[in-house]
């Protein structure tokens, strides 16, 4: 027990309701660790990998309808229906509490519940803010460890403060018809029943920092996005960073850790990564907005992460890794999956847990995969080759400029500038990208995702975008805003744009927009580059594929205003300056 009374009150309270056998306080150490692994290994529930290959790295398996973040199955729960607004799934918030709390109610009977205290943010940051997750499940806890600062850190941060975040959660039956994800913003709790995977139940993260944050964050002035944080070094040292708002599985964690091409390496160009899923974003005493990556680890998408994408997070995960849904290889008791890069294990146990060999086929014809598409790692960021120097410190990294994107085949070109604040907003308000395994559900379908924020914001979206503006307002020198698509796709479903590492070219553009340094075209929709200025050399892509993947078609375009104005029509509570955004947007295609 720690001795914090509002803590004590509440673990007993939610013990008497789910009935553990026991009670574990956590407090963070290696002993902990080494204690909770060999019981999840004597239980089957984590498979030890090859401790001279992969140190300190573990495998988990999880059940096979439990396999990503489940969004209708993930409430806000408010007083009023009008707080969580038309993007996101409403319980009433006593209803809630009243519902799950059957689901709840001896679930832990004849188990274990562990207390997590945890940070969001560095230890002693005055920006940092303490959860406690009570949970039935190791893999949980073993995972919290790496994705935040656990443990006895956090309860001394707390002090004898009621002011942390209480996150309950329960396996259950992992049943998905008897599966919540529960956010109680009015109350900083969190309830999660009948899952055990990922952004369902690792609570510090989609739940805690994305959603309770977001909600506080428009409280008290500042910002919980889903971007990524990363610092670009010049040949001078000079630093600036930029932060990226792209839906799941649409590319963060890959930009975070870019390494620039060959050519920009021998001028002395570095990439460091600051974060690659959350920022916390405030204005500092400067003027600037200053972002903080409040995890302490990744939780990253495995498949497609070879040597040639993102070396720098396979790099990461070589040690004190867990895994999750991958495949192993039999032969040595490594991992693999799809896209890694080194050709199919012979003989290798799926993320199903059945044999597996190249070539295996399905009844219906169709290749089985050996990895999970969600499979991911969980990785400790001070284990990247290319984390920033800086990147635990307490005030933040200052940010030039912000790029929102997503997954479109047509449509949407490489970059554009936004034309300010204002439009940048409207920008991001109408992002739309295409659906991924990140989350149940059907793949490839086009979305809005505003901000990549619609499984994500806590509250009205209507509010969001208004506190969006307002903080627009607020911050004397506002980041730029761009947009960015690196997957226009050719007639045969192609990428055409190299992506990964290339993708410097054009960040080295948005830099240069932002330090005055470059001219840029006028379009319908924003300021786009002068093709010559996107360094192609070495980039196997030439000026006129380039023009392409900068074209803008007006016929799409009509399309597209006309699909923006029904996505903007169901916010009850749009701000007046996104509707007349949207207003001139349809104009200048009109004019086109
Ligand atoms: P979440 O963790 O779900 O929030 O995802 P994320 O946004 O961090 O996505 P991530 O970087 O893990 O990339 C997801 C998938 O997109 C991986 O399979 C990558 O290989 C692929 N990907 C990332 N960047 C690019 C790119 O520039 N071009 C192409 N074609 N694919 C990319
Ligand atoms: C995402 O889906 O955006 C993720 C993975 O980062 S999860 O933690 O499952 O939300
Ligand atoms: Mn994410």
């Amino acid at each position: 027990m720690y001795n914090n009374k509002y803590v004590n009150d509440w673990v007993a309270q939610m013990a008497l309701m789910t009935q553990p056998k026991e009670i574990v306080w956590l407090d963070g150490s290696e002993e902990e660790r080494d204690r909770l692994l060999k019981e999840a290994v004597a239980t089957g529930e984590m498979i030890e990998l090859n401790q001279e290959k992969l140190p300190g790295c573990y495998y988990h398996r999880t059940a096979v309808n439990d396999v990503a973040r489940v969004e209708h199955c993930t409430f806000i729960c408010t007083e009023h229906k009008e707080d969580a607004g038309p993007s996101n799934n409403w319980m009433e918030k006593s209803f809630a509490y009243a519902k799950l709390g059957t689901y709840f109610w001896g679930s832990m009977r004849g188990e274990t519940m562990y207390v997590i205290p945890y940070i969001m943010g560095s230890a002693g940051s005055p920006f940092s803010k303490v959860g406690i997750e009570l949970t039935d499940s190791i893999y949980v806890v073993l995972n919290m460890r790496i994705m935040t600062r656990m443990g006895k850190i956090a309860m001394d941060q707390l002090g004898d403060s009621p002011d942390y975040i209480k996150g309950l959660h329960a396996k259950g039956e992992v049943d998905p018809e008897r599966r919540f994800i529960c956010q109680f913003p009015e109350d900083n709790a969190i309830w999660s029943y009948g899952s055990a995977y990922g952004g369902n139940v690792l609570l510090g993260k989609k739940c805690f920092a994305l959603r309770i944050a977001s909600w506080l964050g428009r409280k008290e002035g500042w910002m919980a996005e889903h971007m990524l944080i990363v610092g670009i070094e010049d040949p001078q040292g000079n630093k600036q960073y930029v932060c990226a708002a792209f839906p799941s599985a649409c590319g963060k964690t890959n930009l975070a850790m870019l390494i620039p091409p060959k050519k920009f390496r021998d001028m002395g160009y570095k990439v460091w990564t600051v974060g690659d899923d959350i920022a916390w974003l405030r204005i500092g005493e400067d003027g600037r907005l200053w972002a903080v990556n409040p995890e302490a680890g990744f939780f990253g998408v495995a498949p497609g992460t070879s040597m040639k994408s993102n070396p720098n997070a396979l790099l990461t995960c070589k040690q004190g890794t867990i895994y999750t849904n991958v495949a192993i290889d039999k032969k040595d008791n490594t991992v693999w999956w799809e896209g890694m890069g080194t050709p199919a294990p012979e003989d290798a146990i799926d993320w199903k847990g059945n044999d597996w060999k190249p070539g295996q086929v399905d009844e219906n014809g169709a290749p089985i995969k050996a990895a999970h598409p969600n499979s991911r790692f969980t990785a400790p960021a001070k284990n990247c080759p290319c984390i920033a120097p800086n990147w635990e410190d307490p005030k933040g990294v200052p940010i030039s400029a912000i790029i929102f994107g997503g997954r479109r085949a047509k449509v949407a070109p490489l970059v554009y500038q936004s034309f300010s604040w204002e439009h940048g907003v409207f920008v991001g308000s109408t992002m739309a990208s295409e659906t991924t395994a990140a989350a149940a559900g059907a793949v490839g379908v086009v979305r809005r995702d505003p901000m990549a924020m619609k499984p994500f914001c806590g509250y009205n979206m209507g509010d969001y975008f208004g506190h969006w503006l307002e903080m627009g307002e607020k911050i004397p020198n506002p980041p730029k805003i761009f947009n960015v698509n690196w997957f226009r796709t050719d007639d045969e479903g192609h990428f055409i744009w190299p992506g990964f590492g290339d993708n410097f070219r054009v960040i080295q553009w948005i830099l240069a927009r932002c330090n005055g340094k470059v001219d840029a075209v006028k379009t319908a929709v924003g300021y786009e580059p002068r093709p010559e200025d996107i360094d192609l050399e070495d980039s196997g892509v030439d000026l006129e594929t380039l023009k392409g993947l900068l074209s803008i078609d007006k016929d799409a375009w009509e399309q597209e205003a006309a699909e923006i104005e029904t996505h903007l029509a169901q916010f009850e509570k749009l701000p007046p300056e996104i509707k007349k955004q949207a207003d001139a947007l349809k104009d200048r295609v009109a004019g086109m």
